[in-house]
């Protein structure tokens, strides 16, 4: 297993060199966009921009797009627009890395140039060839005044170039346009294909025209060059369109070893379909059997794309997309996390949009969900941890956690609840609505079992806090306890005119034992958690006013009426990686 160690080679010391005067001409960009007087002066502090969560020097940014390893390299293009910061102007940006971790801008992969993609490069994905070379599926806008839809292809140039600077677009796009059945406005986002019987196959996000029934349309090819569309989508559910597709196979429940996108029958456990609801603007996903004779996909829970759902996350985390990892075995998750400031704040800080921090993913042991959890390159960032053990928080108590600057952190929990005794009594007709819920049932809100866990980026006064924290309540759904883990940022700052939604999902954990665990990577203006060993994740945006830098503080809360005992807590300063130049 080669585990790509960081080194400033003298190609990287040339690549930083031309990134640094490519920043100079965005950098004038930034001059222009003058503060307006309504937006405070901590919202552009450089104290709230990210520092180990990717971005590029400034300007929006949204979907990472074809992901993959190739040759000693980690790609990453993502939606990014030269011009500002509000979305247009779309091109694919590229960034390549050793290790996930830092990361090096090159130019970009693909900007309009043909006829299919002259008025848009929107998103897409990376699928290797046979013969080792990857290609590049996106979706290109062919009219200028509607927002028509079509697939285009692009390959390397140089397919010996390690860092795939440069792509062409062979004359034989585009391999596919929205004929009748497709919506031409609602036809985009093409997935990694997989290859089996003989033929590549494909999927293509859709709106069934003149219903509300999101596809996933299915594409075959011989050749990767002609596509077919198949008679029915892989999959489709009554949900508004479907954004950004992903599918992909995973190992028995509890391996964390991915698969290749191709992989099927023996080792694969079960297959994944993700969609970015584009109307609530979450991701989505169900655990099911793919047939690829019939070219079928079931999901195990039949009602499992419109009830109960399970998110990747559950906060601010969206058009994510996987890759399969060669060199580790492993499948890696990114995920889009918007601003939740306003379009004025985004002008005057020249930057909106980071990349969530990548996620190693794999199905659960009970084999009904997911797992995440920070790829482990993340943890060469950490500086000297700051331990706290065998620490009981007692009703309406706190503490804080001191030893270190904690506004870029990555802190590890694992609590224990004294007793279940006096949890609350769950209402059922929560069980479709975990954020609700929470919105009702917030951090400062008295419960029985908790509210408890952790304020983070909380000021000296504790005015400003953003809380991340577990309920626990009893006679759930089948007699079982219900965990609620939430993301409350309604306190996380005073500044007018910003987002702060009690982002929540619920657990699906055994309690029982009284044992749950909670990671939180604390990073300026975000707050990106993983709660139980990652099988419930929630990433939060905030922009504190007071907290800020070396005034921000970190505490642990109990809110509930019942003991719990921090039996470990471990927090660790974290380093900035090389971040494309900026
Ligand atoms: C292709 O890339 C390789 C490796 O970077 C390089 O040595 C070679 O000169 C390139 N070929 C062309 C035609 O640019
Ligand atoms: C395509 O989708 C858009 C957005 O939902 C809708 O307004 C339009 O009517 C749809 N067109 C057709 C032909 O169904
Ligand atoms: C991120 O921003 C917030 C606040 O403007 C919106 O409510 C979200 O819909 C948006 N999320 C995405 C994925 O666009």
């Amino acid at each position: 297993m080669g585990n790509p160690k960081w080194a400033l080679a003298p190609w990287a010391v040339l690549l930083l060199l031309q990134l640094s005067s490519a920043s100079h001409h965005t950098r004038r960009s930034l001059e222009t966009e003058a503060a307006s007087p309504s937006v405070p002066a901590s919202i552009v502090s450089p104290l709230l921009r990210t520092g180990y969560h990717f971005q590029p020097p400034m300007n929006w940014i949204n979907d990472p797009n074809g992901p993959l390893y190739y040759k000693g390299w980690y790609h990453l293009f993502y939606q990014y627009n030269p011009k500002g910061a509000v979305w247009g102007n779309i091109i694919w940006a590229h960034s390549v890395s050793r290790d996930l971790i830092n990361w090096i801008a090159l130019e970009p992969a693909i900007t309009p140039s043909i006829p299919t993609d002259k008025y848009g490069v929107w998103s897409g994905s990376t699928t290797i060839l046979h013969d080792g070379t990857p290609a590049i599926l996106y979706t290109g806008i062919g009219r200028p005044d509607t927002n028509y839809q079509i697939q285009n292809i692009a390959l390397p140039k140089n397919a010996s170039d390690p860092l795939l600077r440069e792509w062409t677009k062979p004359d034989y796009n585009p391999i596919a346009v929205p004929v009748a059945g497709i919506n031409a406005t609602q036809f985009r986002d093409p997935t990694t294909a997989w290859f089996a019987g003989g033929r590549w196959r494909m999927l293509v996000g859709g709106l069934r025209p003149g219903t509300l029934r999101g596809e996933a349309i299915l594409y075959r090819s011989r050749d990767f060059k002609h596509w077919v569309r198949a008679k029915h989508p892989l999959h489709s559910a009554l949900t508004g369109m479907w954004e950004c597709p992903d599918f992909y196979p995973v190992a028995k429940a509890g391996a964390e070893r991915g698969l290749d996108t191709s992989a099927y029958g023996a080792g694969v456990a079960k297959h994944v379909l993700k969609n970015s609801l584009d109307l609530t603007r979450y991701d989505y996903y169900t655990v099911g059997t793919y047939d690829n004779t019939a070219e079928r996909y079931v999901p195990d829970n039949p009602t499992g794309d419109v009830y109960r759902r399970l998110q990747y996350d559950y906060g601010n985390f969206y058009a994510s997309k996987t890759f399969f990892d060669p060199v580790k075995q492993r499948r890696i998750l990114l995920g889009w996390a918007n601003e939740s400031d306003s379009v004025a704040h985004d002008k005057a800080k020249g930057w909106a949009g980071i990349q969530a921090i990548p996620r190693k993913i794999w199905l659960d042991p009970s084999g009904k969900q997911l797992v995440q959890w920070p790829i482990e390159e993340l943890e060469k960032l950490r500086g000297k941890p700051v331990n706290v053990g065998d620490k009981v928080v007692m009703p309406g108590q706190h503490f804080e956690v001191t030893g270190l600057h904690s506004y870029q952190s990555d802190v590890e929990v694992s609590f224990e609840v004294s007793s279940l005794d006096k949890a609350e009594p769950f209402d059922p007709a929560y069980i479709n609505d975990a954020q609700k819920l929470c919105g009702m049932k917030g951090a400062d809100v008295k419960g029985g079992v908790g509210p408890f866990g952790l304020w983070v980026l909380a000021s000296a006064d504790l005015a400003e806090k953003t809380a991340v924290f577990f309920r626990v309540f009893k006679d759930g759904y089948g007699g079982k306890p219900v965990v609620l883990m939430c993301s409350d940022p309604s306190k996380s700052s005073l500044t007018p005119d910003l987002y702060k939604p009690t982002f929540a999902g619920f657990v699906d954990t055994d309690i029982s034992s009284g044992k749950i665990s909670l990671r939180s990577l604390i990073d300026r203006s975000v707050v990106e958690s993983f709660g139980a060993g990652g099988k419930t994740c929630i990433l939060s945006r905030v922009y504190p006013s007071m907290a800020l830098g070396k005034d921000a503080h970190l505490h642990v809360f109990n809110n509930g009426a019942t003991d719990i005992k921090v039996s470990r807590l471990a927090a660790w300063e974290m380093k900035k990686p090389l971040m494309n130049g900026a």
